[in-house]
């Protein structure tokens, strides 16, 4: 995994924002729940691009359309697909971009993100707002971890080592960032779906 610690300076931040606020007025945050059982995730989402990420009774996957109003999910913005080449220089641009919002009580258990067909190619994660506590482990729950603080403008990059290893978010700091009128964090993971040979 790559950690660029400060990657985005403040102007880029502010300006990702006003993207991000255009993007949740086409495609609310909606709340997702757990397969089976329904319990309502901590986490608000919405998402960006061909395919968005979603969770219900049903189980976890990609769809191209909003759980709600069943809209299509509006582009990827060019600057967040310029990231992605700049920063991962992987050949095929992200399918889909979900955007994570985090109330200061939010929080993300670990888990692995195997929803997706191609695991080989990377994942690129934005940080913007609170910081948090993030905790990445290895391939099997019991895998010990290692915590990193996320702060807002930090970037992290998911090769394939990384790509099936436990994670989540323990907590967010209120207060640690201006970036956001309101207490919380955002965070957006860009990533691709299909295997496309
Ligand atoms: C490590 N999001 O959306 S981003 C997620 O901060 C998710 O909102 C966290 O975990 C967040 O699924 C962490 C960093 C990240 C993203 C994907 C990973 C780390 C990862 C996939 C594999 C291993
Ligand atoms: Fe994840």
């Amino acid at each position: 995994m790559q950690y660029l610690s400060g990657y985005l300076d403040e102007a880029a931040q502010q300006a990702l924002v006003v993207e991000i606020r255009a993007l949740v007025a086409k495609a609310p945050l909606f709340t997702p729940t757990m397969p089976r059982w329904g319990r309502p995730f901590s986490v608000r989402m919405s998402n960006c691009g061909p395919l968005g990420w979603v969770s219900d009774k049903s189980g976890y996957r990609y769809q191209a359309t909003h759980p709600v109003t069943a809209e299509p999910w509006p582009p990827i913005p060019q600057s967040l697909l310029d990231l992605w080449d700049v920063t991962t220089g992987y050949p095929l641009p992200p399918e889909a971009c979900l955007i994570n919002y985090y109330h200061p009580d939010a929080k993300m258990g670990l888990h692995v993100d195997n929803d997706e067909e191609d695991f080989d190619a990377p994942i690129l994660s934005v940080s913007l707002g609170d910081d948090a506590r993030f905790r990445l482990g290895g391939r099997e729950r019991k895998d010990s971890t290692e915590s990193y603080i996320l702060r807002s403008g930090d970037i992290f990059i998911l090769d394939e080592e990384d790509r099936l290893a436990y994670h989540g978010i323990d907590r967010i700091y209120p207060g640690t960032s201006m970036l956001l009128k309101e207490a919380g964090r955002i965070n957006l993971t860009m990533r691709r779906v299909t295997r496309d040979c």
